[in-house]
C-alpha cells in the first residue's frame, strides 16, 4: 500500500497521530504538498462522507476524522505558503449561517493566502450582516461563501441579498463553493462565480480581479 493510501486510511480511522506521521512520510518521499492534500487527506474524507451517508459512521467518528485531517493539513500548510509579501487583493471568506463545516473553507483560505491574497476568515455560521460588515471594514474586493448542507445553500442567497440591500453589491465580487454547490446554482442566486475546489477558487479569484 502506498503512503498516500495509508494516509487516507488513517483519516478514515480518525487516527490523528498516524495522519501526522504519514503526512510527514509522504512529504519526505517527495509527494507534492497539493497531492498529499487531494490524494491522501481529501481522498480519505471522501470515503468518510460516503460511510456517514449510509450510516456506517456517526458524527463522533466523523469529527475524529475531521480533526485528524485538519492536523495533516496544518503540516502541509507552510509548504504551500508562497511567502509573497504583496497583497494581491482582500477576500472575506466564511461558511454561511447555520453551517458548521469548515475544512473545505479552510483549504480555500489556505490556497488563497499562499497565492498572495489577504484572507479575512470569518469562521463558520456567519450571518449575512457579518459578511457585509467585514467586507466594508476591510474594503474587500471578493467575498467567498462556503456551504456544505443543502439547507444552508439558501443562506448564500440571503447573503447576496444583504449586499444588495446595503447598496454595495457592485463593490464586491461574490464567489461560492462547497459540495452541494454548482454553476447553475451560482447563476440562479446571482453570484459572480463558483469553484468546485480550492485550486479552482484561487484561479477564479485571479480571473475576477484581473
Ligand atoms: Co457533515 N454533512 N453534517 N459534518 N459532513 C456532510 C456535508 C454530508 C454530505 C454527509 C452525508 O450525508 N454524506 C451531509 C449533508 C447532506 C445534505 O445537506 N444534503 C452532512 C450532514 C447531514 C451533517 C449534519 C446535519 C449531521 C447531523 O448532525 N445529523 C451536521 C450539520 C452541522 C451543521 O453544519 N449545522 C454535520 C456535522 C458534521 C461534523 C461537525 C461532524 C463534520 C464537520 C467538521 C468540520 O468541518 N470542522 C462533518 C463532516 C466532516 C462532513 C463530511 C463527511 C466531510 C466534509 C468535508 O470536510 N469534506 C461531509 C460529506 C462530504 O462532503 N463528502 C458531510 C472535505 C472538504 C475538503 O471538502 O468541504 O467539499 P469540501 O470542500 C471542497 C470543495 O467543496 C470546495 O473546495 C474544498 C476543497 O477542495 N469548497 C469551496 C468548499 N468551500 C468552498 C468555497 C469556495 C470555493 C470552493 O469559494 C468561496
Amino acid at each position: 500500500m502506498s503512503t498516500l493510501e495509508e494516509l487516507s486510511k488513517a483519516v478514515i480511522a480518525g487516527n490523528e497521530a498516524n495522519v501526522k506521521s504519514l503526512t510527514q512520510a509522504a512529504l519526505h518521499e517527495g509527494v507534492k504538498p497539493l497531492s498529499v492534500i487531494n490524494d491522501g487527506l481529501i481522498a480519505g474524507m471522501n470515503v468518510v462522507g460516503k460511510r456517514f451517508k449510509v450510516g456506517d459512521m456517526f458524527v463522533p467518528e466523523v469529527l475524529m476524522s475531521a480533526r485528524a485531517m485538519a492536523a495533516g493539513v496544518e503540516l502541509v500548510k507552510p509548504l504551500l505558503a508562497g511567502g509573497q509579501m504583496v497583497n494581491k487583493g482582500t477576500i472575506v471568506l466564511g461558511t454561511v449561517k447555520g453551517d458548521l463545516h469548515d475544512i473545505g473553507k479552510n483549504l480555500v483560505g489556505m490556497m488563497l493566502e499562499s497565492s498572495g491574497y489577504k484572507v479575512i476568515d470569518m469562521g463558520v455560521d456567519t450571518s449575512p450582516e457579518e459578511f457585509v460588515a467585514a467586507a466594508q471594514k476591510n474594503s474587500a474586493q471578493i467575498v467567498g461563501l462556503s456551504a456544505l448542507l443543502t439547507t444552508t445553500m439558501l443562506a448564500m442567497k440571503d447573503t447576496i441579498e444583504a449586499f444588495i440591500q446595503e447598496g454595495i453589491r457592485n463593490n464586491v465580487k461574490i464567489i461560492i463553493g462547497g459540495a452541494p454547490i454548482s454553476h447553475t446554482f451560482a447563476e440562479e442566486i446571482g453570484a459572480d462565480g463558483f469553484a468546485p475546489d480550492a485550486a479552482s477558487a484561487t484561479e477564479l479569484v485571479g480571473q475576477l480581479l484581473a
